[in-house]
């Protein structure tokens, strides 16, 4: 019986089938549980042995039911895990994902056509002192930008740059003529806001500089940057205009041919041949760090335009505060592509 038992045992391959083999043999009306009730029947002389016997036979397959349902039990588990961890038709948990914001696409997208046309590209610092951000940029001390309202000082007497112009200055110290840079980074101004000014925002500043650089260079590249903005057939207008550090100056706006209507002219930026009175301050600049002086006698040209107008036109976004506001139903909506 003990044999037969534990070749039951062995081949039972569930739980369910463990017990059943359990109950056959040691369950209350169990072959073996039936052996030691008829004890009593035996003689005196042979019920110890007998006894003896039978709880041993027991024991033996008590045992191999114990071991039997302890590998069932593992071997069930296992099954179990290992179907969750391939089921491959659970739906997936969805993963937060990021987006670039809309300034920064239209930044991709200017400075694809700036470095297709050779350009580097450069940052500088947010923090500036006043001889970078106004004086070196032939902005003297009475001109209406240096006025208060315009400007965020900060307590250590430098201020927080009101336009990417400055860079013009930093990077004609540090580099020899010529070249060609555009400048990208957020800008402050202590301004009321409305739909289309932010206290804070976004320039592309240009400059190139080198021998005979003309004005028609810089309507041409200009051109060029709106075709690369908005077609082949895209259209710009320059008009006269005044900056400090520009002579002759002029602003600059693009054609916006809008397919949903309401086409129009796009105010980008200022631009001019950069002043004497810049290269000069530059040369001075060098000078005073033991460089050669070599700005000036030469040419250039400076434009600085702000990005965001041209993003809420192309997302069609009315008021330049949302982009700023950390409303995710705004911003919410360029998750998850990176284009
Ligand atoms: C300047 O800041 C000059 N530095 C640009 C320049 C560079 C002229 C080189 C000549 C040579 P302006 O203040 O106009 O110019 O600002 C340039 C552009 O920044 C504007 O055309 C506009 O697109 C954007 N801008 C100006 N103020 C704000 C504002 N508060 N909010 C959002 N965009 C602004």
């Amino acid at each position: 019986m003990q044999d037969t038992a534990l070749q039951d045992i062995r081949s039972a391959e569930t739980l369910e089938a463990l017990q059943a083999v359990k109950t056959k043999y040691v369950g209350k009306s169990g072959l073996v549980t039936k052996e030691l009730g008829s004890l009593g029947k035996l003689p005196p002389e042979e019920r110890k042995a007998r006894g003896a016997e039978i709880n041993a036979v027991r024991a033996a397959i008590q045992a191999a039911l114990d071991e039997r349902e302890s590998v069932l039990k593992r071997a069930a588990l296992d099954a179990r895990l290992q179907s969750e961890a391939i089921d491959v038709t659970l739906p997936g948990l969805p993963l937060p994902t990021g987006g670039l914001h809309p300034i920064n696409r239209v930044y991709d997208d200017l400075i694809a056509i700036y470095r297709r046309l050779g350009y580097h590209v450069v940052e500088g610092p947010e923090v500036e002192d006043e001889h970078h951000n106004f004086e070196a940029l032939n902005v003297p001390w009475y001109h209406p930008a240096r006025d208060l309202q315009d400007t965020f000082w900060l307590e250590d007497g430098r201020l927080l740059r009101t336009h990417t112009s400055p860079m013009q200055v930093r990077y004609m110290v540090e580099h020899e003529p010529p070249f060609k840079i555009v400048v990208r980074g957020k800008v402050y101004r202590y301004e009321a806001t409305d739909a289309t000014h932010e206290s804070m925002f976004h320039q592309l500043e240009g400059l190139v500089v080198g021998e005979r650089v003309s004005m028609s260079d810089l309507k041409g590249t200009i051109a060029e940057m709106a075709r690369g903005l908005y077609g082949p057939s895209a259209r710009v207008r320059f008009q006269p205009s005044y900056y400090p550090f520009v002579e002759p100056g002029a602003d600059f706006a693009v054609y916006w041919d809008n397919p949903r209507g309401e086409s129009k002219w796009l105010e980008l930026g200022g631009s001019g041949m950069v002043h004497p009175n810049v290269f000069k301050a530059v040369d001075d600049l060098r000078e005073a760090a033991g460089k050669p002086r070599v700005y000036e006698g030469l040419t250039g040209f400076a434009f600085g335009l702000g990005p965001e107008r041209i993003a809420m036109l192309k997302y069609g976004i009315p008021d330049i505060r949302y982009f700023y506001a950390n409303d995710p139903r705004v911003i919410g909506q360029f998750r998850g592509e990176l284009g």
